[in-house]
């Protein structure tokens, strides 16, 4: 059995890793996995992507015993494997979901944080774990958590390695969304086929500007904002929006 499975359903695209057994945790099958699912993700077909756990967990970040068993630089570990999927989740100018089924813990945490929403069943956690081993957060842990949670919240949490819980993920503005377990990949595929029928190219810009926020002035915003909606005019959904409003019916985005 793949270590990650990839499927398509329509224009969305799930990747689910697949060590169950592990929590999902990452071994360097489960990187190129998720490395070569994001690749394809990249296909103008795909408009959406969802990123799951089979069995009970979500992602337990690096697989412990593989690393007692070859310990290597940790330096060349990351940036050999995990940055290379971080930095893809960004760069995808389509919406990617989490859809955090267990817990999420250190790197695994972090690739939840790298995605764009987070949507999680109600008994899914949320363990910091990096500090209880002796190590700092890595894999944009601290870049996402920043953002997501403000600096004071984050430190707190990921020094103090407290268990968090769905609900207070949710409370934290964490996750955006907490299903019934046995409705999260139902919850998740809904979601995933609204975003897919938007105007894919513009949810891509605007998330890439929203990116380019975090460290612009506002000068440099404006002058992306309006390089990318001199871009997003010039789509098609942008004409098929227009046209949908003034005819009084609903848009049919083809997402180009
Ligand atoms: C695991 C793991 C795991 C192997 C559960 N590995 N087997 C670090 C170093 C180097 C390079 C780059 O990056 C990193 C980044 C990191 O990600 S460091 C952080 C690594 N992760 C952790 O320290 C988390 C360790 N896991 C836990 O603390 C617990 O499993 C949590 C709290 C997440 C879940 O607890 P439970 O729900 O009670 O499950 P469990 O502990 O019973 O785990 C189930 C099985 O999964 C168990 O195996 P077993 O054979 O006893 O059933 C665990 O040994 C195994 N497992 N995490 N990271």
């Amino acid at each position: 059995m793949a270590e990650v499975m990839v499927e398509r359903e329509g224009a969305v695209l799930r990747i689910t890793l697949n060590r169950p057994e592990v929590l999902n945790a990452f071994n360097r099958a489960v990187h190129a996995g998720l490395a070569a699912g994001l690749d394809e993700a990249r296909s103008p077909d795909v408009r959406a992507v969802v990123i799951t756990g089979a069995g009970r967990g979500f992602c337990v970040g690096q697989d412990l015993t593989e690393f007692r068993d070859a310990p290597g630089d940790i330096r060349d570990t990351l940036e050999q494997t995990y940055h290379p999927n971080v930095r893809a989740i960004r760069a995808l100018e389509k919406p990617v979901i989490a859809a955090i089924n267990g817990p999420a813990a250190g790197a695994g945490l972090s690739l939840a944080c790298a995605c764009d929403i987070r949507i999680a069943a109600e008994s899914a956690t949320f363990v910091p774990a990096f500090i209880g081993i002796g190590l700092v957060p890595d894999s944009g842990g601290t870049f996402f958590l920043n953002r997501l949670l403000g600096f004071a919240r984050a430190f707190a949490w990921m020094t103090a390695n407290r268990r968090l819980s769905a609900r207070e993920a949710e409370d934290w503005g964490l996750v955006s969304e907490v299903v019934e377990d046995e409705r999260l990949p139902q919850r998740a595929a809904q979601l995933a086929a609204t975003y897919a029928a938007l105007p894919t190219r513009a949810v891509g810009m605007t998330k890439r500007l929203f990116e380019h926020a975090t460290t612009a002035t506002l000068e440099e915003q404006l002058r992306l904002e309006a390089e990318l909606q001199s871009a997003a005019t010039r789509t098609e959904d942008f004409a098929e929006g227009v046209a949908a409003f003034l005819e009084r019916r609903p848009a049919r985005f083809g997402g180009r």
